[in-house]
């Protein structure tokens, strides 16, 4: 297929998971040949993020500051003056007014992407894909990430698997510091704010463990809480992209939030707790549901789940121990997602279907 140039507008609304989302995103696109122009309203993240950088994509400042209102001719810096082939709105983020008057201009127009968010609930099949005819005559298309072949599917690097497989965590886990003592199993733990969090630690410390915690919430919470004699922590700094998806490999169980951990922790294959943006309406137990609903976990570890999200008080089970079915049923699960076809791969795809420029001639 031809290189495609694309545009990817994100705007931080908080946390990591806008930039995380853009950033795997863009990567994988250059990974396939295409050229990638990442305009983020805050990048700061990417520091420790991914501090290398990545050959095929471009990072540039937003052209105006975040939210403030500007005419639709405001003047562009030259190098966003020409739209590429494809135009990718990351989160309904608005691209600049004077971007998307370029993009009217442009002959013939760039194809114009909403990238929603990941979301297991069922509506999400019946508003991918679709259109949003705009005011000014051009189309947007919604495009809905999920894990039901009728969604745009879900982030995966070609090479992943065979870069799980070939991983060591015994020699990952020594070279930070985090080797776990004879008997101690591993679980890291990214959250927000969680009051099931001394429930938690108290069944995590009924048996040896070592819980590495990631900066923020997992490391504020949990410092001021007491810990069971059998559980130690360790307070880790903010990984790489890369080094994350390592933290989780290496890890007997992982604490992961909100949307690009989530996906990180399906490919990881050990067993994993989500905790889903809490929204203050209660709408993030609709999603819980929605996601437990794919995935026919053992009624304990949904039940953890389900606490997990403040969705049911924590259950008195005891200790965290029996991973066996759950792990088995996230395997079953996760056989059938390795059958979809990834997010990167469906959205070229789905550009290369609506686009009229030259770029897609050339597909
Ligand atoms: O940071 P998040 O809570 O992001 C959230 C969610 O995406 C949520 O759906 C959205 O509405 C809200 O932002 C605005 O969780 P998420 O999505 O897992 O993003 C975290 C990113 O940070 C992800 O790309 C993994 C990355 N990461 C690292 O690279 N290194 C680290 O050490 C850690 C802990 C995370």
């Amino acid at each position: 297929m031809a290189a495609l140039r694309w545009d990817i507008f994100g705007r931080v609304i908080d946390n990591y998971g806008d930039v995380g989302v853009c950033w795997r995103l863009a990567a994988q696109l250059a990974a396939r040949g295409d050229a990638v122009r990442l305009v983020l309203d805050d990048s700061s993240a990417l520091a420790w993020m991914a501090p290398h950088g990545c050959p095929g994509v471009e990072v540039l400042p937003w052209p105006r500051p975040s939210g403030a209102p500007g005419p639709a001719g405001s003047p562009l810096p030259a190098r966003l003056s020409t739209p590429g082939d494809v135009v990718i709105e990351a989160f309904g983020c608005d691209p600049p007014p004077a971007f998307v008057a370029a993009m009217r201009r442009a002959t013939p127009p760039p194809v114009w992407i909403n990238l929603e968010y990941l979301s297991a609930e069922d509506w999400v099949e019946r508003s991918h894909g679709l259109p949003s005819p705009q005011p000014d005559g051009q189309t947007k298309w919604f495009f809905f990430p999920g894990f039901t072949p009728r969604t745009g599917g879900v982030l995966r690097e070609d090479g992943l698997a065979a870069e799980r497989a070939a991983f060591e965590r015994t020699p990952w886990l020594a070279a930070r510091g985090a080797a776990p003592r004879p008997g101690e199993r591993v679980v890291s733990l990214f959250c927000y704010a969680n009051d099931a969090l001394p429930a938690l630690l108290d069944d995590l410390g009924r048996t040896p463990t070592l819980v590495l915690l990631t900066p923020g919430p997992a490391q504020a919470q949990v410092d001021a809480l007491r810990r069971a004699p059998g559980l130690r922590t360790l307070r880790l700094p903010w990984l790489e992209q890369g080094e994350y998806d390592r933290l989780l490999w290496s890890s007997d169980l992982n604490f992961v939030r909100g949307e690009d951990s989530l996906v990180r922790a399906i490919w990881a294959g050990p067993p994993f707790v989500w905790q889903a943006y809490p929204q203050a309406d209660g709408a993030h137990h609709a999603k819980v549901e929605a996601l437990l609903g794919h995935i026919a976990l053992p009624g304990e570890a949904a039940a953890r789940v389900r606490a997990w999200n403040g969705c049911a008080p924590w259950p008195g089970l005891g200790a965290l121990s029996n991973w066996v079915g759950w792990k088995a049923a996230l395997e079953r699960w996760r056989a059938g997602l390795l059958r979809q076809t990834d997010l990167a791969t469906q959205l070229r795809r789905f550009a290369l279907s609506k686009g009229e420029t030259p770029g897609f001639s050339r597909g």
